[in-house]
Parts: structure tokens; C-alpha cells; sequence
């Protein structure tokens, strides 16, 4: 049985990155679109494959998983030596992913969430905090000034090869840039390089222009 994901269907939605794993590793699999406007994610069916009524959920020939990250490191590891190779092979290989990946979620996670949800009220035509934006992205400025340096000594977070952990930032900087917010370049010229490399890589590219869509519908 295909793969299912449920989920948004934009990308910058923690569903949009598992879409991406999905298309790095050339995994086919079907999308399901969660309306979460019209509250989806909330009716018994939904609240029984994620008890926190959230997105995005797989469904993976039975087995159900949610949180986006725990979906992506399953899908790295299951699909290893498939596609773009996600997780290094080394033990001190992966503990670096995982304080990378550590640090997006404690520091550069919160911080996006924060502005991203002000930035979708104003897509949905309710008046965003601007203010509250600009406290919360100059937060986020002291925490790219050190990504600066560790982008200094190698190419990605976790080394100088492409892994889950620059990955991870993915979620919700799109919804902020599109506010016309320049998030990521206008600090060092080590964090703009980097994340000029994440926002060209093809299958996100596409996956702005195009939303999220399942191989198999
Ligand atoms: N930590 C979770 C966050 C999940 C989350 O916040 N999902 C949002 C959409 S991006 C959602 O489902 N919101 C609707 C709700 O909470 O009712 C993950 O990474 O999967």
C-alpha cells in the first residue's frame, strides 16, 4: 500500500518538509489535504491516527506516525539507501545531526512559529502584530549571528554535507518571506550561502511553486 500523508498543502507547513524528505528519497506516496480551517484534524477519526489533532500524520502501510521531524528521521532511516543520502553513516556523524537538529528545535523552531502563525492571520485577512513580528525576528537575529560562525568552519549545520538538520529549517520561513520579511539573508555571508543552497534545491523549489503533491494523485 502507497504511503499516505495528511497535511497541509502549501509548503512551509511542518508537512511540507516531510514532503520534501519524501521527494529527496524518491519515495512515492499519496497526499491527503487536511482542511484545518474547517477544523479536520479534529473529528474522532483524525484524533485516533494523532491524539494531539495536529498535521502532519503518515500512514505508512499501517503504521501511523506524526511530528514532522520523528517522520522524516523514520523515512531517512527506512529508506537509507534510496535518494538523497539524508543522515550520515557514522555514529559521531549522527550525534551532530542531532545537535543541529536539537538546536533548530530549541532555538530556531519557536521563533518561527511565533511570527509564522502572525503571518498566516494576515493571509487569512485578519491584521497580523507587526510589531510583535519585529520583536519576535530580532530574537531569531542573535541566534543567526551564531549560526554564522558554525557556518563558517563547514558547509551545512551538521558538517559539509546536506542532512535532516538544515532540512528541518524549512518549516515556516517561507510564510514570513512571502510577507515580505527577508528572514535569512540580510544577516552573514556564511548563513545567506547556506540558505541560498536550501531554497534552491529542486524539489522545494517546486514545491513552492506548486504546493504539496503525491506522486500517486
Ligand atoms: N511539532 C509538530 C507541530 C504540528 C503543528 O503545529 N501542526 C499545525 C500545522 S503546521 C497544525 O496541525 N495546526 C492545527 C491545530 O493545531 O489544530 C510537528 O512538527 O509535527
Amino acid at each position: 500500500m502507497v504511503l499516505k500523508l495528511y497535511g497541509t498543502s502549501e509548503a512551509g507547513s511542518g508537512t511540507s518538509i516531510v514532503a520534501l524528505v519524501l521527494a529527496e528519497k524518491q519515495i512515492p506516496f499519496e497526499h491527503i489535504a487536511v482542511d484545518l480551517g474547517a477544523q479536520e484534524q479534529k473529528t474522532p477519526e483524525f484524533l485516533a491516527m494523532h491524539p494531539f489533532g495536529q498535521v502532519p500524520v503518515i500512514d505508512d502501510d499501517g503504521f501511523i506516525l506524526y511530528e514532522s521531524r520523528a517522520i522524516c528521521r523514520y523515512l531517512a532511516e527506512k529508506y537509507a539507501d534510496q535518494g538523497t543520502q539524508l543522515l550520515p553513516k557514522t555514529l559521531e556523524g549522527r550525534a551532530l545531526v542531532e545537535q543541529a537538529a536539537s538546536v533548530e528545535l530549541a532555538n530556531f523552531n519557536p521563533v518561527l512559529v511565533r511570527a509564522g502563525k502572525e503571518v498566516f492571520r494576515q493571509r487569512r485577512r485578519n491584521v497580523p502584530d507587526r510589531t510583535l513580528i519585529a520583536e519576535v525576528m530580532a530574537g531569531l537575529e542573535a541566534k543567526l549571528d551564531v549560526y554564522e560562525v558554525i557556518l563558517g568552519k563547514h558547509n551545512f549545520l551538521a558538517g559539509d554535507e546536506f542532512t535532516l538538520a538544515d532540512l528541518f529549517h524549512l518549516s515556516y520561513v517561507v510564510w514570513i518571506e512571502l510577507s515580505g520579511i527577508d528572514v535569512m539573508t540580510s544577516r552573514g555571508p556564511n548563513v545567506k550561502r547556506w540558505w541560498t543552497e536550501l531554497v534552491s534545491r529542486p524539489e522545494w523549489v517546486k514545491m513552492v511553486a506548486e504546493g504539496i503533491k503525491g506522486t500517486v494523485n
